[in-house]
């Protein structure tokens, strides 16, 4: 043997060994999609035991050249991009692509209902089908929480980007799966509400109400009368600079909304709960005096003047403006805890108002009180507090919103030494807000009775995004788990280790959380 020969036999002799290691530290783990961790649990999912990965190459492909389904395309594009570095380029096709990512209108499974979607991956072609756009926009979540955690990290990550193979077939119980911030108690800018939107839309959840007046601020800009936003809009709890959004800025959050198939829900509360407008205005004043900000955290002292005019003339007018910015098909008129109006004057109010909603086209939603007047067809109540409300509203044959606050209030501690937050209706740790169902919580009030479940996040106590997120998760996803799955197929036992799993998803998303000791976290976190 020449040296050269030698040395050509040892080179490859160490080639070998080097790609003999390589084949075993690659070797894949076996494949199961049914062992994913999605949440809210798909209604079945199969396994197939491949990966489809996605390449520098992979393109999104879409059926047909519907604006609606390139924006769908490009905003799973925008999702994957920043970890991959690929490029995920969106392209109309008019069949089914060879190998990628295939959106299709096309669905022919019966059971896809509006929000439902088909997720079909092979080794080559993720194909996700739908009855809507919505349908798809619900199944890409699924495809976001299928892929590694990292892909939700905002710079160029390490692969491999693989994804199990096999099929999800699935659609929600609820049509209403929502949850409410508070942006009176403390402001929070179109920042923090577009944040606040996309991890509502990461969960499958489709609404957000947005309480927008309460005694400490009034927070939507309403053009005939101004003051209500120049005055009543300058302060908040504690005393601090409040704020508010101009109708360009509402709009503005209304269509980022809607991009993620989100209802915005807008609040007024009245006639209780209304400081900031009698603050604003004297003539809203039964005794024509106006009156001074408020900043504490008191509720219950103020009401609108229920016997003068004015009052409906300006109710008209606020309505008729928030109705003609707002697509979706509710105005929230609150309601609640009305203390300091007697409750006959309360109960015309309350049917005139109703009155108003709907002759600028829309329905209404209040809080469970409401139900003490005469509901008009369609309304909807929510049901927070007491359960003879709630059952008052159906023999009216009006439809509920689930949002009992021992359960479903998003500002109630953990425990004891959590420092945000309240507690008067008890301490929510992260099993004892997953484990109930809305169908059977309140007795005579049965599923058909139910539109589905919101869960409120008051600010009295919270002043930042980091706060808001404190309270929020780990608790959310098991809100929107309540709204989407049927309750035969929800366990906590076997949710905590799906929503353990989770935790990576919360770091790579940069999102605050409250790492719950009754949570078997994996992975990343503490
Ligand atoms: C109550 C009250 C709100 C408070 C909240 C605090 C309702 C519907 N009204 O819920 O004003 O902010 O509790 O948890």
């Amino acid at each position: 043997m020449t040296r050269k020969m030698q040395i050509q036999t040892v080179a490859v002799f160490f080639v070998c060994l080097l790609m003999s290691t390589q084949v075993a530290c690659t070797q894949e783990p076996p494949s199961n999609l049914s062992q994913e961790s999605i949440i809210p649990k798909p209604v079945s999912v199969t396994s197939t035991g491949d990966y489809f990965t996605l390449k520098p190459g992979t393109d999104i492909f879409v059926q047909g050249g519907s604006g609606d389904l390139l924006k769908i395309g490009q905003y799973l594009s925008d999702r994957l991009k920043p970890s991959t570095g690929y490029k995920f380029e969106v392209k109309t096709v008019e069949k089914a692509p060879r190998r990628g990512i295939y959106l299709t209108l096309s669905v022919s499974a019966q059971d896809t209902r509006g929000e439902g979607y088909m997720l079909s991956v092979t080794r080559k072609l993720m194909k996700l089908s739908a009855a809507t756009p919505e349908g798809l926009f619900r199944g890409i979540q699924t495809i976001r929480q299928i892929l590694p955690a990292a892909i939700e990290i905002g710079k160029k990550q390490e692969g491999p980007w693989k994804i199990a193979t096999g099929t999800v077939n699935d659609y929600p119980v609820y049509s209403y799966r929502g949850a409410m911030l508070d942006v009176s108690r403390h402001f929070f800018g179109v920042d923090d509400i577009k944040r606040f939107i996309d991890l509502l839309a990461y969960y499958k959840m489709n609404m957000l109400h947005l309480h927008l007046s309460d005694d400490q601020g009034w927070r939507i800009e309403i053009k005939s009368w101004p003051n209500l936003t120049a005055h009543g809009g300058s302060t908040q709890v504690g005393g601090g600079r409040g704020g508010f959004y101009t109708q360009e800025q509402y709009a503005g959050i209304v269509q980022y909304a809607k991009e993620r198939y989100i209802t915005i829900i807008p609040e007024i509360d009245m006639p209780g709960h209304t400081n900031a407008a009698l603050a604003s205005y004297a003539e809203l004043n039964c005794d024509g005096k106006v009156r001074e900000l408020y900043t504490g955290t008191n509720v219950g002292f103020s009401t609108l003047c229920t016997s003068s005019e004015v009052t409906y003339k300006f109710i008209d007018d606020v309505v008729r403006e928030l109705a003609a910015m707002t697509p979706g098909p509710y105005i929230h008129i609150g309601g609640d805890e009305s203390n300091a109006t007697k409750i006959e004057d309360y109960i015309p109010f309350v049917n005139r108002v109703q009155e108003i909603v709907i002759s600028h086209g829309k329905q209404v939603i209040g809080w469970d009180e409401i139900a003490l007047s005469a509901l008009r067809p369609n309304a909807v109540a929510q049901c927070w507090a007491n359960e003879k409300n709630a059952n008052a509203a159906v023999k009216q044959g009006a439809k509920i919103l689930m949002s009992p606050a021992r359960k479903a209030y998003l500002d109630m501690q953990y425990d004891k030494s959590t420092k945000l937050g309240l507690h008067w209706a008890g301490y929510i740790e992260v099993d004892v807000g997953y484990n109930w169902d809305p169908a059977t919580f309140i007795p005579g009030i049965g599923k058909e009775n139910i539109i589905g479940l919101e869960a409120p996040l008051w600010s009295e106590t919270l002043t930042r995004m980091d706060e808001i997120e404190y309270m929020v998760f780990p608790r959310l996803p098991g809100y929107a788990e309540i709204g989407w799955t049927p309750a035969a197929s929800r366990n906590w036992d076997e949710y905590k280790v799906r929503l353990a799993k989770h935790g990576e998803r919360f770091k790579a998303m940069d999102v605050d959380y409250y790492p719950s000791p009754r949570v078997p976290w994996t992975g990343l976190q503490k």
